[in-house]
């Protein structure tokens, strides 16, 4: 058995354990991260696109923002369309000039693996078997094995980072947890092309045939969703199909102005609401998926991810710089403060926006009245516009 030792072992590679990482390095606080795939595989992975500034601002001040700011593009609003019309949310108004930052998720990821590995940084790949111990107890420690070899990391704290599938969750004793969980009749079919988008800002499309979303990750890269029934297969869906069905639920004009092109990344995704609590147990942290999950609606998920750093960083450095365990023992509750208030945000955007196929006609009627009182009010655009940029981490 090879051992080394780390002041806090990190599962997971994804936004989350990368961000805590470098932000702990920063603070002089080592860390190790086991994560399970290849960075390749990673990096293949086509997720969330639109970042609140909470999380724009973390990452200039964890020093992986330049790319950010000079490839990704400020939104200042966004489209809901709907009934034949479409509604503009402005989001700078009704916020004192907060916007959100449009850059991909793969692009964090990689801007991160960038400065870990120049910072020297510890990341091991393709650990298997990764399994926290002594959780309880003042001497934490992980064991995983690589390449046919068992290794044991002792740390002073293990954070959780290795999103919804990961081993964390279920390494706290089920009696401790409790866990809130909604799953939605439907999923998201995503597609990715290389083609300019259709609109300069995203479009939300509620219509009668299912939800629909045009956003982008540049001015030359798409990235489309359609509502799709949960036991679909990407297989159904050859571009042409993709198409046509995002076609039919846009908006005549942009229907009219959509290019269309290959595919280069296609897959679906099913809708949860998910929470977890406590996000602590004894020396074990949970942060980002591996505690919550949101439908993307909101877009939420990549940001609560953020938040959680936020917190659980703040938390570590206070331990380790003033001796001073206070925001350890308030981290759990801090943070899930601000997730629920993006679950409700996620919850109510997916249930204004989608087709469920158990709705009668007088949820229809409620669904639409919801729409048109969006349309009519000032004050109820500018509380959708406080939630979509984000609400305050404190
Ligand atoms: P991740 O990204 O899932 O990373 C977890 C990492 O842990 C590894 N892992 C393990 N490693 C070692 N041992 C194990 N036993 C392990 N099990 C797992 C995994 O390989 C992985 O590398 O979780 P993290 O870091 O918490 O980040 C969360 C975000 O990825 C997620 O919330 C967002 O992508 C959600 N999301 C969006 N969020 C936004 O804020 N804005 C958006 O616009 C947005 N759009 C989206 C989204 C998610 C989507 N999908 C596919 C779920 C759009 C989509 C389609
Ligand atoms: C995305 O660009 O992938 C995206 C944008 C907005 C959402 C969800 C996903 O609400």
């Amino acid at each position: 058995m090879k051992s080394e030792r780390t002041q806090v072992g990190i599962i997971g590679a994804g936004p989350s354990g990368l961000l805590l990482s470098q932000v702990l390095h920063l603070e002089g606080i080592d860390s190790v991260i086991l994560e399970r795939r290849t960075q390749d595989y990673v990096l293949g992975r086509i997720r969330a696109g639109v970042l609140e500034q909470g999380l724009a601002d973390m990452l200039r001040q964890a020093g992986v923002g330049a790319r950010m700011d000079a490839e990704g593009e400020v939104h200042h609003g966004f489209d809901i369309a709907f009934g034949g019309g479409r509604l503009h949310i402005d989001l700078a108004g009704p916020t004192g000039g907060k916007t959100v930052m449009i850059y991909g998720q793969t692009e964090i990821t990689r801007d991160l693996f960038a400065a870990r590995e120049r910072m020297g940084g510890r990341i091991v790949h393709e650990a298997e078997d990764v399994t926290p111990h002594d959780i309880d107890g003042d001497a934490p420690y992980l064991t995983f094995s690589r390449n046919g070899e068992n290794h044991r990391l002792d740390c002073d704290f293990i954070a959780g980072c290795d999103g919804f599938h990961g081993v964390s969750r279920r390494s706290m004793p089920a009696d401790v947890l409790k866990t809130y969980e909604k799953v939605y009749p439907f999923g998201w079919l995503g597609v990715l092309s290389e083609t300019p988008p259709v609109s300069e800002e995203l479009i939300y499309a509620s219509h009668d045939r299912g939800f629909a979303l045009c956003s982008l990750r540049s001015r030359v890269l798409s990235r489309y969703y359609v509502q799709c029934p949960l036991d679909d297969d990407v297989a159904n869906w050859p571009d042409e199909k993709f198409w046509n069905e995002l076609k039919t639920r846009l908006p005549a004009d942009a229907a009219a102005r959509l290019v269309t092109g290959p595919s280069i990344e296609k897959s679906i995704a099913p809708l949860r609401s998910f929470v977890t609590e406590p996000l602590r147990h004894g020396r074990l942290f949970l942060a980002g998926d591996a505690a919550h999950i949101v439908p993307p609606t909101g877009a939420k998920g990549l940001n609560l991810a953020a938040s959680d750093i936020f917190f659980l960083s703040r938390g570590l450095i206070a331990h380790y710089r003033q001796d001073d365990d206070r925001g350890l023992e308030t981290y759990s509750a801090k943070a899930l403060a601000r997730v629920w208030k993006a679950e409700r945000f996620s919850w109510s955007m997916t249930k204004l926006l989608h087709v469920f196929p158990e709705d009668g006609a007088f949820d229809l009627k409620m669904q639409r009245a919801e729409l048109d009182y969006l349309a009519g009010s000032s004050v109820a655009q500018a509380a959708m516009a406080e939630n979509y940029v984000g609400l305050p981490y404190e």
